[in-house]
């Protein structure tokens, strides 16, 4: 059994929709990052870096003890090679699927949160900065666009790079980026989302939260942070 600790957000949902995808038993442990529960010391313990998603596998492939991963794209990369699903197993498949992986979690995701925070969140609207990420992410969505040009998704078949990118891209709109700009996206940004699996995540989070999870309460909780952990 897997217990999985999420919250209703972008790297949240990449976790479900796996799990989702492959039939994975799991439990779900809501941390509410807009209440300051990343900093309770027994998640702490389990991801350092006070950030969802993070998961316990109590019953590992190689027979050992209990087993915590944090990081999502090492989270999904875990769980594919424990299933042996969404993961090619030959070298060139399976580097392929991985360069894009950690495409998402070192540019895409980054990225696309520092658009958020500056065009949605930032108690001043900074035009450098909303510019600088607005184009950063047509540049990332134009990246995108021409890998899945001739292609139906990412990397081979339906892989944990489709599953990490999606999320990310489910708030185009709010980006400021318009999907009309890069049809290659828009087809396969169609197609993931109609997968069960993807609608089963999304009404997930649907029962666990309805509320935005950046309200004016919780600016400080997840925009305050500094060296210090909070008292
Ligand atoms: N690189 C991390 C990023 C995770 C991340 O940023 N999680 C956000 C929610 S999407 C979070 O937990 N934020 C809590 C906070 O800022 O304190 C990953 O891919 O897992």
């Amino acid at each position: 059994m897997i217990d999985l600790y999420y919250w209703t957000t972008p790297n949240g949902h990449k976790i479900t929709i796996f799990l989702e995808e492959t039939g994975l038993p799991y439990t779900l442990n809501p941390v509410n990052i807009g209440k300051g529960e990343q900093f309770d010391p027994a998640f702490l313990a389990i991801s350092p870096n006070n950030r969802i998603p993070a998961i316990v596998d109590h019953a590992p492939k190689d027979g050992g003890p209990v087993l915590s991963v944090f990081e999502s794209g090492a989270i999904l990369q875990y769980l594919a090679e424990k299933t042996g699903r969404l993961l090619p197993a030959d070298l060139r498949g399976r580097m392929d699927v991985l360069q894009w992986l950690y495409w998402q979690v070192g540019g895409q995701g980054p990225m696309l949160g520092q658009n958020h925070h500056f065009v949605q969140y930032a108690p001043e609207k900074i035009p450098y900065a909303i510019g600088r990420y607005v184009k950063e992410a047509e540049r990332l969505y134009g990246v995108l666009d021409r890998r899945l040009a001739g292609r139906e998704f990412i990397a081979g078949a339906y892989s944990i790079a489709d599953i990490a990118a999606y999320p990310w891209t489910v708030s185009h709109r709010k980006q400021q980026v318009n999907l009309d700009d890069f049809p290659n996206v828009k087809r396969w940004f169609e197609a993931v989302g109609q997968r069960p699996a993807v609608r089963r995540a999304y009404e997930i989070a649907q029962r666990i939260n309805t509320v935005p999870t950046v309200t004016r309460e919780s600016r400080m909780i997840l925009f305050g942070q500094g060296k210090d952990l909070p008292r």
